[in-house]
Formats: structure tokens, C-alpha cells, sequence
């Protein structure tokens, strides 16, 4: 066996790897940006697809090369060499995914860190859903009740305190990114800044039974002049029953639903 042509292969690793980058990389895989955490995720989802499209241009010259330059020659019959091992490549293909692998954790969790910081001027929006709705309570603003209709103020972090009702369901605002499961017994936070005007979508994105496609809810992200106009004019209270569900949360409540009599 020659020396391996690692010069022209690396080359055409890196080569392999800005074609494919520059084609994925070109495509909104997100869609809209609206909120601080977004363009965070999307800067941390296009380093890993870099990083991926390297793994697998790597593989990829590799292979073709052992495939063109060891394929048998016409009229070979003979077995091919026994080999035995080879240290240093074994040493190179557990190094090389670790250090990615470590790299992409650290990031993941200095970029988790960041968006999940909390702000002295959080506000508290409790979320409640149940097969197939979505509604919101306000405890800041006299525990007032709005049903499948959400609004929050713009530039403001709000902490999404999520209590499900029978089912696991999960919140998920696209253009927010962030998406979190609602599960029942605990509740589970998600922690947003919405940073552009407009209207969105709330989507269930847990199967959570035959109406999950259609439990969805209007998301409004308004000045805080209007945010304030609309929670004055809410009237209803939340309903006793949803109330009783963040006491009994285990998290909220550290003592176990059985030895609570519930
Ligand atoms: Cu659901």
C-alpha cells in the first residue's frame, strides 16, 4: 500500500464541505425570526450543519477513495489482506468525534444558558392546555383569564409557567424557537423575550389525541400600552379547576398528590 494522498483528500473534504454548506446554509430552514432566543438557535443550527456537512464530506472522500483505489483488479480472485488493526487511525476516528461532539454540548449549553437567563422584569404568564385548547392566566394582573387567545407585551421576558390538564402537550411558537413540553403533575417552564409586533401561532406539537392538529391558539405580541388595554378588559377569572392544578403540581408543590389527599 502507497501513502495515502492525505493532501488532495483533506482538500477535498473542505471542498465537499462549503458546497454543501453554501447550499444548506441558503435555505431559511426556521422561517421568521421574533424573539431575542431566535437568532441564537438559528446561528447554533447553521455551526452544527457546518459542522455536519465536514463529518460527512469526510466520510464521504474516504470512502470513494478506498472504493477507486483498492477495488479489485480484472481477473483478481485472490483474498483480500488480513489486516489487523490500525492504531492511529482508531485513535484519530474516536478523537475527532469526540472533540465535535464536546464542542457542539459546550456551545448548546452556553447558548441554553444565555436565552434561559432570567430578567429582573419578567412577567409570569401561566399557560393551561387541555385536549384541545389552549388558554392563559395572568397572576400579575389579578389571575385574569384568557382562552385561546394569548397576548404579551414586546420587549419584555416573559416566563411561560405551563401546567396540562390531562395529556402531554407541548408549546411551541415557531417564530419564538422556543418549544417546551407541558406535562401533567409538574410544571415546566419556557422563558421568551418576543421581539417583533405581529401575530403568530401557538402550535400543540405533542400528538396528544384526535383534535391535537387543530389545538392552536392566536399569539399577539403588542406595545405595552395595548398589552395593558387588553388585560383590563379581561374578565373572567381563572376557573377554580385550572387554579388547583399549579398547587398540585409537584414542582410548585413539592409534597406528592398522594399525600396531599388529591
Ligand atoms: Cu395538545
Amino acid at each position: 500500500m502507497g501513502r495515502l494522498p492525505i493532501a488532495k483528500m483533506l482538500a477535498a473534504t473542505v471542498a465537499l464541505t462549503a458546497a454543501i454548506s453554501a447550499v444548506m446554509l441558503s435555505i431559511s430552514w426556521d422561517g421568521p425570526e421574533a424573539s431575542t432566543a431566535a437568532p441564537k438557535i438559528d446561528d447554533l443550527l447553521n455551526v452544527m450543519i457546518v459542522l455536519s456537512a465536514f463529518v460527512f464530506s469526510l466520510v464521504m472522500v474516504m470512502l470513494f477513495y478506498a472504493l477507486y483505489k483498492f477495488r479489485a483488479k480484472p481477473g483478481d480472485e485472490s483474498d483480500g489482506e488480513p489486516i489487523h488493526g490500525n492504531t492511529r487511525l482508531e485513535v484519530a476516528w474516536t478523537l475527532i468525534p469526540t472533540i465535535i461532539v464536546l464542542f457542539g454540548a459546550g456551545y448548546s449549553w452556553a447558548v441554553l444558558n444565555e436565552i434561559e437567563e432570567p430578567a429582573p422584569n419578567a412577567m409570569t404568564v401561566d399557560v393551561f392546555s387541555q385536549q384541545y385548547a389552549w388558554s392563559f392566566g395572568y397572576p400579575g394582573k389579578g389571575d385574569v383569564w384568557s382562552q385561546g387567545e394569548l397576548h404579551v407585551p414586546l420587549d419584555r421576558q416573559i416566563q411561560f409557567k405551563m401546567h396540562a390538564q390531562d395529556v402531554i402537550h407541548s408549546f411551541w411558537v415557531p417564530e419564538w424557537r422556543i418549544k417546551k413540553d407541558n406535562v401533567p403533575g409538574i410544571t415546566t417552564t419556557a422563558i421568551v423575550t418576543p421581539d417583533r409586533l405581529g401575530t403568530f401561532q401557538l402550535i400543540c406539537t405533542e400528538l396528544c389525541g384526535f383534535g391535537h392538529a387543530s389545538m392552536r391558539a392566536k399569539v399577539v405580541v403588542e406595545r405595552p400600552a395595548d398589552f395593558r388595554k387588553w388585560v383590563a378588559g379581561l374578565s373572567e377569572k381563572v376557573p377554580s379547576s385550572l387554579a388547583e392544578s399549579i398547587v398540585q403540581d409537584t414542582e410548585t408543590n413539592p409534597v406528592p398528590l398522594s399525600a396531599g389527599g388529591a
